[in-house]
């Protein structure tokens, strides 16, 4: 090695951010702490040097930092990074990689590891929490959930493990990677060989089995009664405009069972909306798109002599322990190619015209009717305090031609809004790490300068997301982003749990229920104010759609972050 320490050799620990900015990754969300002397020294060496390098982002709450790396992805494609502080930032972090994990987002996670020498090597233990923050497996803390980690040994290592933790993170089906990185390896110089140059190995990504291809497209070519279930989108905007074509030329009926995010326009003629129950149990095939639950075993029961066709990344969800849907034919690939596959392969399918304009007609009817229950039943949530069924369908005509993209989390539910585009909606991801919603469309808007993101979420939601540390970031970035919170004093969702369990039980009768309200409620314009955010606090149903439009003048004329706290009904 010694021969190569010339005087081209780098601080390690700013040498990692070179080697990001060659992987594509725009920014580091960081939250730093004693294990950065040589991250935060060699980035200033770094940046005086003039090397290209991602924009470091001072996040106060590392489960912020993740969900915007989370949210960043979803609207760009683009993996990110997240920098975070030894074994105490990283169990802060992990509730977003869970997330992150369970919805298949790439993202590059890294902490400090406290120094390994107690003295006498640069960059070795000085304070107590050197040794307080040890631990025999720090990785072990979040290795359930990431694809690969390891830890840097050596300073030369750096291009290799970053060019395969991208590699390996980008792979179908994607998702996090970890590396940890003690402080004296951090410390010591190493030359820049590789870290200039984009990764040497490439993802894997997968394509379906022709064979298992051809199958399906028999299957859903002869269905009687098919069925679409997706959850997780179409994969593309390609991909999004072709199953639209394809449902209406197959006479396919696709439903948004607990989706997170959208496959097809909520106005397609199509699209059955998220209760498929009663299709369910009569279909004969079943094409299960990318989704890791995509129904309730205990509700439905489906034909004895159903077939199920999953497609997606992977269609068996290999690293869930129990989920044991009928898979009779498997296609795993991503998404949106192995779905423009399947659709070309029908191509060549016999068809029944007759057959399927009578089963188009049939959808149709139920597609329209379903809307219509759907409107009717928001317009009667318009009081004081409303219903957040209200609240989507006034924000869904709030945004109608508008490049929008709405974050969902105990928020503005799917079905009211009347959404066309992909990637106009993300719900949390099925893990349900709460504090994702508002993370993430931070991280959205800084993908998308000029997208209007909004944050609908909970107000229990909205306090899991540190929203003190939200909104200094949005002011310091300067992102408009405006954060609905849909406040019914309590944590509702886990009310409606209780009394769903105990059908007719004590819960469901009490005024009060135990550990789920959340009076008195704080003023949480006041916490958004303090980084200068314009807010309302909006009480009556029809007073809403007035505020949505200041709100978006605001968020679009004056770049500022808004916050309006609307008054919910507890349903
Ligand atoms: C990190 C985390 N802690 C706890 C929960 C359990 N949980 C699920 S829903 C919920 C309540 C959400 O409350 P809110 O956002 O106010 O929405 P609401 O149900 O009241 O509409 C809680 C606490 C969770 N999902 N994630
Ligand atoms: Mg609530």
């Amino acid at each position: 090695m010694a021969d190569r320490m010339d005087s081209t050799a780098i601080t390690a620990g700013g040498a990692v951010f070179g080697k990001l900015k060659a992987l594509g990754v725009d920014y580091v969300f960081a939250n730093s702490g004693t294990d950065f002397p040589p991250i935060i020294e060699g980035l200033i060496e770094a940046t005086q040097n003039g090397l290209d390098l991602p924009v470091p982002i001072t996040v106060p709450h590392e489960h912020v930092a993740v969900g915007m790396a989370h949210g960043f992805y979803q609207i760009s494609g683009r993996i990110q990074s997240v920098m975070l502080h030894t074994n105490v930032g990283l169990s802060n972090g992990i509730t977003g990689a869970i997330n992150a994990w369970c919805d298949q987002i790439p993202v590059l996670m890294m902490s400090g590891r406290t120094p390994v020498m107690e003295a006498g090597r640069f960059g070795a233990r000085t304070v107590p929490i050197g040794w307080g923050q040890e631990m025999f497996d720090q990785t072990a803390l979040i290795r359930e959930v990431t694809k690969w980690d390891y830890e840097l040994r050596f300073p030369e290592q750096i291009a290799d493990l970053f060019d395969r933790g991208w590699a390996i993170a980008n792979s179908t089906p994607k998702g996090p990677v970890y590396l940890s990185l003690p402080r004296e390896v951090l410390c010591e110089q190493t030359p820049p060989d590789g870290l200039d140059t984009p990764s040497k190995q490439a993802p894997v990504i997968a394509a379906p089995d022709p064979s298992s291809l051809k199958r399906a497209a028999d299957l859903l070519a002869q269905a009687k009664s098919p069925l679409i279930i997706s959850q997780r989108g179409a994969g593309s905007e390609e991909a999004f405009a072709a199953l639209g074509r394809f449902l209406t030329d197959w006479a396919l009926p696709l439903s948004h069972y607990w989706a997170n995010q959208l496959s097809v326009p909520l106005s397609h003629p199509m699209q059955v909306g998220a209760s498929p129950e009663a299709l369910l149990a009569e279909a004969d095939v079943v094409l299960v798109m990318n989704s890791l639950a995509p129904w309730w075993p205990d509700k439905v029961a489906l034909r004895d002599d159903v077939t199920v066709i999953q497609l997606g990344p992977d269609p068996l969800f290999t690293r869930t322990p129990i989920r044991n849907f009928q898979a009779d034919v498997t296609l795993a690939g991503e998404t949106a190619q192995t779905l423009l596959a399947l659709i070309a392969e029908m191509q060549s399918r016999p068809r029944d015209e007759a057959v399927l304009n009578a089963r188009r007609h049939r959808i149709a009817e139920l597609s329209s009717a379903n809307r219509a229950e759907v409107v009717a039943r928001a317009k009667r949530g318009n009081a004081g305090p409303m219903s957040k069924d209200w609240v989507s369908l006034c924000l869904g005509r709030a945004i109608k031609g508008r490049k929008a993209t709405i974050f969902h989390e105990l928020g503005c539910p799917l079905e009211p809004l009347d959404l066309e585009q992909p990637n106009s909606y993300f719900q949390e991801p099925h893990s349900g790490g709460l504090g994702w919603g508002l993370a993430a469309a931070l991280g959205a808007q800084l993908a998308d300068r000029d997208r209007l993101v909004f944050a609908t979420i909970g107000d229990g939601s909205y306090m899991f997301a540190n929203p003190t540390a939200c909104h200094m970031v949005a002011e310091a970035h300067e992102l408009p982003v405006i954060t609905l919170v849909l406040n019914n004093e309590e944590w509702g969702a886990v009310r409606h749990s209780v009394v769903g369990t105990y059908k007719d039980g004590l819960a469901s009768k009490a005024n009060d229920v135990p550990l789920t309200s959340l009076r008195p409620s704080p003023d949480f314009t006041r916490t958004a104010e303090a980084s200068r955010a314009y807010t309302e606090t909006v009480t009556e149903g029809d007073a809403l759609p007035a505020a949505l439009e200041r709100a978006i003048k605001v968020a679009t004329e004056e770049k500022r972050q808004v916050l309006l706290n609307i008054a919910i009904a507890r349903a």
